[in-house]
């Protein structure tokens, strides 16, 4: 017999599509099953004006494939300039769905970040009254705190400080990577949500280190313990309207990636939806699936769900390409290290 599921169209609520020739190779990649995506504006330079945000749309717009449909949210990168009533502009005209906090120097082109977290207590204002989310990558950058201890000081040193000056600022803690940031989003009521990266369901930092560095798990935050997979596979599967998917798929090109220095990220926006597929299974908890990457999302940013559907069916394991090209170079698909049984097949 044969096994389908059949979803609202799912969402990515945390997206790096790049520019130029890079955005052009990625951005088909998503569209295929995505029907929105929150865009990062991690580029360079970075998004942080009104703007910055129309210019950015209008360009992925236009590499967007003839016949296929994808709709851009919008996200301005916070700096300590930033003006809170261009913020407030640039939501009230409904192009932009959010701000993302950096701490500067914490991931890929964040060096325009925040350094001082007061400078920018005008904008939460701000965001607070309109109801903008922020979006936060929540890492500190102190060299003298370890690089997988990371996210559970940002939480008790930033991220809980900031919230309860702000109270009614709706917050989402980015790609969370802990036990301590489940427990965390957990207990933040309904200003408070966590993107899951589907990278972070499948890997822990084994996966990196042992038998050969792999430079193609590396990413920011970089996957922690087992313990903390296993706690993030219990959120994302729970249903808990808290959780849901934000891919992070961040391209690199290879030659990038497989550096004495390489860059951090794991591109998965190919096979993302076939992995969740395979993670839930196992969880046994195929009906949470459409919670997590279809409904929860919208429901924290106050959106409709997408009318149309995706259907999965499971069979053969499905081969996909190890590699996208781009005129950059080729960009390495995500590699579970498991068969995927399912394919989007509608
Ligand atoms: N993490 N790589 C990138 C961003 C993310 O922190 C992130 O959101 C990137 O390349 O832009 C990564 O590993
Ligand atoms: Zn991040
Ligand atoms: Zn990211």
């Amino acid at each position: 017999m044969t096994q389908t599921l059949t979803l609202r169209r799912p969402d990515d609520w945390h997206l790096h599509l790049r520019d130029g020739e890079m955005l052009k190779a990625v951005l088909p990649e998503t569209a295929r099953h995505f029907g929105r995506g929150i865009i990062m504006p991690n580029l360079i330079p970075p998004v942080v004006t009104s703007e910055d945000a129309r210019a950015y749309h209008s360009r992925i717009m236009a590499a967007l494939p003839e016949g296929m449909t994808f709709d851009p949210l919008m996200v301005l990168y916070l700096t300590e300039g930033t003006d809170p009533e261009d913020v407030a502009r640039a939501h009230a005209s409904g192009l932009v769905k959010a701000v993302k906090l950096y701490p500067a120097g914490a991931t890929t082109n964040s060096n325009s970040g925040v350094r001082d977290f007061d400078k920018v207590a005008p904008v939460f204002e701000k965001m607070a009254d309109i109801g903008l989310p922020l979006c936060v990558h929540g890492e500190v950058t102190d060299a003298d705190i370890d690089i997988f201890d990371r996210e559970a000081v940002f939480i008790d040193r930033v991220l809980d400080p900031i919230r309860r000056a702000h109270p009614n600022l709706r917050v989402v803690m980015e790609h969370i990577t802990t036990k301590n940031g489940v427990d965390y989003a957990r207990s933040g009521g309904d200003t408070l949500g966590a993107t899951i990266t589907t990278h972070h369901l499948i890997i822990n930092r084994n996966h990196i280190l042992v038998g050969g560095i792999k430079p193609h798990y590396y990413c920011l935050p970089v996957a922690k313990r087992e313990e903390h997979r296993v706690a993030l596979v219990e959120a994302a599967t729970s249903g808990e309207a808290t959780f849901f998917l934000g891919t992070d798929s961040a391209p690199h090109t290879d030659p990038n990636k497989e550096s004495a220095c390489g860059c951090a990220g794991c591109f998965t926006a190919t096979n993302t939806m076939s992995c969740l597929a395979e993670v839930f299974e196992t969880a046994r908890a195929l009906d949470k699936l459409e919670a997590f990457a279809s409904l929860n999302g919208p429901a924290f940013y106050g959106l409709p769900v997408n009318d149309s559907t995706l259907t999965l069916t499971k069979g053969d394991p499905v081969a996909y390409p190890t590699h996208i090209d781009s005129a950059e170079g080729p960009v390495t698909v995500f590699d579970p290290g498991f068969p995927l049984h399912w394919s989007v097949t509608a």
